[in-house]
């Protein structure tokens, strides 16, 4: 069993219904399932784009960490997720941000995620569903979450919450 955390971002369309739609394909496949609040976010790269909501999904999972990125892909695939353009607007994203200390160099599927560390976006949902998290090299998401200061262009939705279905 491995401590495992996936983050969501969606910007267009009913950006919480696609949230939690995603939280609904993967997190049956996991133990000790929670899920962060919504973040209303700004893009980060890209073209000129939405604000997305975001959010990050932590629990125990007990399969292959290829597995957890087929469970990731099929909750994109189940919101009809367009990508034309590497970081531009989309229904529904779910990267998995670490799979417990596992190091992976593989194009099909990085760990720990490569940008999660320097997201805003991804820190801050991540370090309140989980305040205990580290990465594979020990460093705490919280020490980097509360490092952002003021975390600009990131804002805690106060007015909807997911759910993860028991
Ligand atoms: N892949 C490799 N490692 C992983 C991993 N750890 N998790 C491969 C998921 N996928 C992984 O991903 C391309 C390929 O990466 C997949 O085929 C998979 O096998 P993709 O999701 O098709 O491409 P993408 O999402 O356009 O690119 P990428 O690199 O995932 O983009 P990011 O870094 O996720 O950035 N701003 C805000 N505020 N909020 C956001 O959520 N998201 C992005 C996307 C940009 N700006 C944002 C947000
Ligand atoms: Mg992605």
């Amino acid at each position: 069993m491995r401590r495992v955390a996936l983050g969501l971002g969606a910007n267009l369309g009913d950006r919480v219904a696609a949230l939690q739609g995603g939280v609904d394909v993967v997190a049956p496949h996991l133990e000790n399932a929670v899920v962060s609040s919504v973040y209303e976010t700004v893009p980060v790269g890209g073209p000129a784009q939405p604000d997305y909501a975001n959010a990050v999904l932590v629990g125990d999972f007990a399969g292959d960490p290829l597995e957890l990125l087929e469970l990731a892909q099929r909750a994109e695939a189940a919101w009809s997720r367009t990508r034309e353009v590497r970081w531009g607007p989309r229904t529904l994203d779910v990267d998995v941000l670490v799979v417990g200390d596992l190091v992976r160099d593989d194009p099909v599927l990085t760990l720990p995620h490569p940008r999660a560390r320097e997201r805003a976006f991804v820190l801050l949902p991540w370090a309140e569903a989980d305040p205990d998290a580290v990465l594979p090299d020990g460093t705490r998401v919280a020490d980097l979450a509360a490092a952002l200061g003021a975390a600009d262009g990131v804002r805690r939705r106060d007015d909807v919450r997911l759910a993860v279905p028991s």
